[in-house]
């Protein structure tokens, strides 16, 4: 079996969680890797820890015309993009539609799907020229089974699934992979930012059960990044063995 060693790999929300878990994962098996979000510092103490072959790059995906000069802009021996790891995304409250923030909707909508198209749309066309590539999307289990509180979030990870589905059609033929990995609960920072920096709210998430680390989500990613060149991973579903599925929620009169 002759795996695939991506050379280059450009990361997103790689200031945290996933994203920093499999940026140190790539850049431990010798490729180059391109990361970017909004915190410029976490990406410079990354870059400090993992050497000269780690590029950070300040990028708010929301900003199309700041994503297409980053992709542009990229120095020559990060230009050739051979993995994509579309990750940056966040969920936002865990209310009920009737009463969640149009702002939170927005911002969701704006970074999960609309950012995640903007990179992709971005890197895409060099990728199909080399007739070589990968791009793995991080959706969600909650872009498949509702909760409450889901609402948007969960909207948007289905989208991010659909969307890695009919990437894989119009990538037909041209030797460019997706992936779509879709993790259930994994201790990052993802809680704290849902919960609006609320710590106790956060923590209560992951209590008394273990939830997967960012590590298990970059082991994920890594090996279907390194498959053989003819073999695609379509979906990659994970979730804590602690996590499972609830009945279905039944009104009852009275
Ligand atoms: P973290 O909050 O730890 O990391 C999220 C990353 O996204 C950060 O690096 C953040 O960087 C970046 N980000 C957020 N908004 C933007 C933006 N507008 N532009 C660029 N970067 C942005 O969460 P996770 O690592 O857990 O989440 C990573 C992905 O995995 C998300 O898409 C999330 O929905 C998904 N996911 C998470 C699960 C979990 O339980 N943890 C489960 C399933 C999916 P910065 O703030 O510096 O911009
Ligand atoms: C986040 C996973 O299970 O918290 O996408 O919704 S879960």
């Amino acid at each position: 079996m002759t795996t695939t060693q991506p050379g280059v790999v450009f990361v997103t929300g790689a200031s945290s969680g996933f994203g920093a878990a499999v940026t140190r994962r790539f850049a431990a098996a010798g490729a180059r890797v391109v990361i970017s979000a909004r915190r410029a510092d976490r990406l410079r103490d990354l870059a400090a820890e993992l050497g000269p072959r780690v590029l950070p790059l300040t990028l708010d995906v929301r900003d199309l015309a700041a994503v297409n000069a980053v992709v542009n802009g990229l120095p020559a021996e990060y230009a050739q993009v051979d993995v994509l790891v579309n990750n940056a995304g966040l969920a936002l409250g865990l209310g009920p539609a009737q009463t969640a923030g149009i702002d939170d909707w927005d911002r969701m909508i704006d970074t999960n799907c609309k950012g995640l198209v903007y990179c992709t749309r971005a890197i895409l066309p060099g990728m199909v020229a080399r007739r070589r590539g990968h791009v793995i999307n991080l959706g969600s289990v909650a872009g498949t089974y509702p909760y409450p509180g889901g609402n948007v979030y969960g909207g948007t990870k289905a989208f991010v699934h659909q969307f890695s589905l009919n990437l894989r059609s119009d990538l037909h033929g041209t030797g460019v992979r997706v992936t779509c990995v879709e993790p259930g609960m994994a201790d990052t920072e993802f809680s704290s930012v849902r919960f609006a920096g609320d710590k106790a709210a956060a923590d209560a998430v992951y209590a008394g059960m273990q939830p997967m680390t960012a590590d298990d989500i970059a082991d994920a990613i890594y090996w279907a990044a390194t498959r053989p060149a003819h073999v695609n991973v379509n979906t990659i579903e994970l979730m804590a063995t602690a996590q499972s599925f609830a009945p279905f929620q039944v009104a009852r009169d009275g």
